[in-house]
């Protein structure tokens, strides 16, 4: 049924000794020429080559041609027939020709304004030509690109070039998902950097013409990331040129081919104008988890695609690392938290359920997920937690050392925490191979100056996996005495049994505990507690991230309350007083702490909780405590936008960016009763994109910003990464009410390239997350949702299918609402000619 299992991986029978390629570049007619050199495994096996869409236009083995009875050519791939291969090494020379113009998958070689550009992970090389097209699969490769452009690049260092053509060697063997090629009329903002060994790299990234002045952050942040691998992972630069590209179209985030890295221009490109903290922050740390991929996924690379959370999870707890270092540790650990919780537990708790390795798929671009990239880097925290700073600095070691070049497994992986800790993981693990969030019942008891903890786990059945066993976590635990002095620092608990207690003893109070800190384990915590406990612990506990935790249960469990007619608790709204007046709070986790949990979140607890969430009554409860803790500290909120004012031209660093944060949050709640009059005045007077979008998202909310919608659309009509945040702020804050005639009206917009993916999710994706929006209770969310789904479906699969799954939450609400999202995603799978990708999806989606 087209299913790949891992159980059925076997090695390629050939090895690949040099892959040479010839690019004769044409729009519609492009040439590739392969040059292949084999030795055979396995006598007798055939040869077997992945290939799509190509059109063969000539074969030979050794300098001899192939004839038709040779081969065998499917619409997936070629088969040379054993009787037609020699025993010994020999030559596979192909010519094949495809046509990057007509490719709208944005998979393989395509065109994106002018400019060719290749994405091949995980299955883009098979449409550049015949290859077995399989990560275990590594060879040097070396390519000559002939084409008019000024500009032509590909992997590994320069060999030589002139007008019209350019010869590049790359000497690491990599499988062909890491190959590329970018040909076009670009300009470079250069550097370099200088290894820790004393060898000089040179920098670039490459543009079209004007974006130029926009590539400083990301250069800086690209020598930043180079320095920290080497100081905390010991880990050096091995080319001698290292390429970024910034491409408008693209499918993803970015892509870490050897040497030639291709990023969506929305990853690159920043300048105060245009770019917002976010955006900043978020282009430091993909640069990274790029760069970061060059030893975790490069040098190492992946068995089969089962192991992708190898390379995934680990760069990304690797740039998780980067960004913590380089600016507020607990505040991006709690940003991190939130995001895990609003993508990966929302995945886990739904039918799109999976585990961060999964065993079998039918379409691997489905299973670039949450779980395999967040989950897979908590995982690689744990392991952390588990063998110490010290002892993962051991096994990363260990790692690099035994598996330079190869292509690995996830029992590799472990194996080499064992080797080098000494400690057996088997029952860890399950980690990597159980899916779902487990949940952590906590109960207590004080006697006799001895405090006792009591643990539960329990994970709730996912698709395919009723029952689960038992996890071995790590649970990081302190105490505090009831005046607020921490009377047990951290400790590490390591929970292996169902249910287990710790003791704690010599305590002549019973103290209060603060459980599961840093969030040492990616559970849901369920104990019961009161508010008075949780006032508490924001108000004395040690750890950040757990006093952050504490206002964000208060927080969740008053709109809870709230959406049931209950009045908002009167701790909660203490707590935040409390918090406003406290001066010694970094500004950015002050922020965090004002910041109410979004409507997805209040409808996961809910639904977790027993009860069907209703998503107007949730939109309106979070309206309504926002405005009530605008009245309630009003002054204290109006003192806080005066005073976290930042002086001065912007810098996009993490200290003014806090005060921002915070400013820009009171903002948000006093939006709520000062008639949106601050947002007017912010946005007619702010000097960054920052203030600006946030001023006019305030005036979206507040119902006011026809006139200032206008002008930011005149101001800002021919930066299209700008303007996707003109579509995005309207799809995701309009009134839900008509949310749905705003998003149609929006799509009717000439400036709505849907072709282009940065505008399709500025549009569709924002819509998803205007939560009562989309979930209208008579479907006109969903209808129209599903007809672009539909619509984008045949051009490009893969984000029509990634798309798809604003649907994962739909057993969550009521009957009606799920027979509405029922009726759509079956009209979707019938839809004529739907891809695999989308059928998949699909599939699963229905259950
Ligand atoms: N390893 C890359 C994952 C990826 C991708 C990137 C862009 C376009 C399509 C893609 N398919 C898979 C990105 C990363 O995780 O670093
Ligand atoms: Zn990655």
């Amino acid at each position: 049924d087209g299913t790949t299992y891992l159980a059925d991986y076997t090695p390629y029978p050939f090895n690949i000794d040099k892959v040479s390629l010839r690019f004769r570049l044409a729009p519609h007619a492009t040439r590739v020429q392969a040059h292949i050199a084999m030795t055979p495994l396995s006598p007798g096996a055939a040869l077997r080559l992945d290939g799509e869409q190509l059109r063969l236009i000539s074969a030979a083995i050794d300098g001899v041609a192939l004839t038709p009875s040779d081969y065998l050519i499917t619409p997936s791939g070629m088969t040379i027939h054993p009787a037609a291969l020699p025993e010994a090494p020999f030559t596979l020379e192909t010519e094949v020709e495809i046509a990057p113009e007509g490719n709208t998958a944005l998979e393989g070689l395509y065109m994106s304004n002018g400019m060719y550009c290749t994405q091949c992970e995980a299955e883009g090389f098979r449409k550049i030509t015949y290859y077995p097209d399989r990560p275990d699969v590594m060879a040097p490769f070396s390519v000559r690109i002939e084409g008019d452009l000024p500009v032509l690049l590909s992997n590994g260092n320069p060999v030589a070039s002139g007008p019209g053509w350019a010869e590049w060697d790359d000497p690491w063997p990599k499988p062909a998902y890491l190959f590329a090629l970018v040909a076009g009329d670009l300009v470079a903002h250069s550097g370099s950097f200088t290894t820790a060994s004393g060898r000089e790299v040179a920098l670039n990234i490459f543009v079209r013409p004007g974006d130029e002045d926009r590539c400083a952050f990301a250069l800086g942040a690209l020598q930043r990331s180079m320095k920290w691998d080497e100081e905390a992972y010991g880990r050096e630069y091995d080319l001698d040129i290292f390429n970024i590209v910034a491409v408008d179209d693209f499918n993803m985030g970015a892509m870490e081919n050897k040497g030639l890295n291709i990023f969506n221009s929305k990853l690159v490109l920043a300048s105060p104008e245009t770019a917002t903290d976010t955006d900043y922050e978020r282009i430091e740390a993909v640069i990274a988890h790029e760069y970061f991929h060059n030893w975790t996924g490069n040098r190492i690379t992946c068995r089969d695609w089962f192991q992708l959370c190898l390379k995934e999870g680990l760069t990304v707890f690797r740039d998780q690392s980067f960004i913590a270092d380089m600016r507020l540790g607990p505040v991006k650990r709690i940003e991190d938290v939130i995001a895990l919780r609003a993508r990966q537990f929302r995945e886990d708790q739904g039918p799109l359920a999976h585990p961060p390795r999964p065993d079998h798929y039918r379409e691997i671009n489905n299973f670039y997920t949450a779980t395999v990239y967040e989950k897979g880097a908590e995982v690689v925290g744990m392991l952390r937690t588990l063998v110490g700073d010290e002892g993962y600095r051991k096994a990363l070691d260990l790692y690099f050392e035994r598996h330079d070049g190869q292509a690995c497994t996830i029992e590799d992986w472990i194996k080499v925490f064992e080797d080098s800790s000494g400690r057996d993981l088997g029952q860890f693990k399950r980690w990597y191979t159980d899916a779902g969030t487990p949940r952590l019942r906590v109960t207590d008891d004080y006697a006799d100056d001895t405090y006792t903890l009591t643990f539960e786990q329990h994970t709730p059945p996912t698709p395919g996996q009723p029952h689960k066993a038992p996890r071995h976590m790590p649970i990081a635990v302190g105490l505090l005495s009831p005046n607020g002095n921490e009377v047990v620092p951290t400790t590490v608990l390591e929970m292996t049994e169902a249910r287990q207690s710790f003791t704690f003893t010599g305590l002549s109070t019973r103290p209060v505990p603060s459980i599961l800190r840093n969030f040492s384990a990616p559970a849901v915590l369920e104990r019961a507690t009161s508010a008075a406990e949780q006032a508490f612990l924001l108000a004395h506990d040690t750890d950040p991230f757990n006093r952050w935790e504490a206002a964000r249960s208060l927080a969740r469990q008053t709109l809870m309350d709230m959406t049931k007619g209950a009045p908002p608790a009167a701790e909660y709204l203490d707590a935040i007083g409390r918090l406003l007046a406290d001066d010694t709070a970094d500004p950015a986790f002050r922020a965090l702490i004002l910041r109410l949990p979004g409507e997805d979140e209040i409808a996961q607890a809910l639904h977790a909780s027993g009860t069907t969430p209703d998503p107007e009554a949730i939109h309106a409860a979070r309206g309504a405590l926002m405005t009530t803790l605008a009245q309630r500290h009003e002054v204290a909120l109006s003192a806080t936008y005066e005073s976290m004012a930042v002086p001065g031209a912007y810098t996009p660093d993490a200290a003014p960016a806090g005060c921002r944060s915070l400013r820009l949050a009171a903002l948000a709640l006093l939006s709520q009763i000062d008639g949106a009059r601050r947002a007017e005045a912010l946005f007619a007077s702010a000097d960054n994109m920052t203030e600006s979008l946030s001023a006019l998202s305030n005036l979206i909310t507040a119902g006011k910003a026809e006139g200032a919608l206008a002008q930011f659309r005149s101001r800002w009509k021919d930066v299209r990464l700008v303007m996707d945040k003109w579509f995005l702020v309207q799809a995701s804050l309009c009134p839900p009410k008509t949310a749905a005639e705003r998003v149609t009206t929006l799509a009717a917009d000439p400036a709505f390239e849907w072709k282009n993916p940065n505008r399709f999710r500025s549009l569709l994706g924002a819509f998803s997350a205007n939560h009562a929006g989309f979930h209208r209770a008579d479907g006109a969310g969903y209808r129209f949702y599903a007809d672009w789904l539909i619509r984008l479906d045949p051009l490009n699969p893969q984000t029509a299918a990634r798309m798809s799954t604003a649907f994962e939450t739909w057993p969550r609400y009521d009957k009606t609402r799920q027979a509405l999202v029922r009726t759509e995603l079956e009209r979707i799978a019938s839809s004529d000619g739907l891809s695999r990708d989308l059928s998949e999806m699909t599939a699963r989606l229905l259950g």
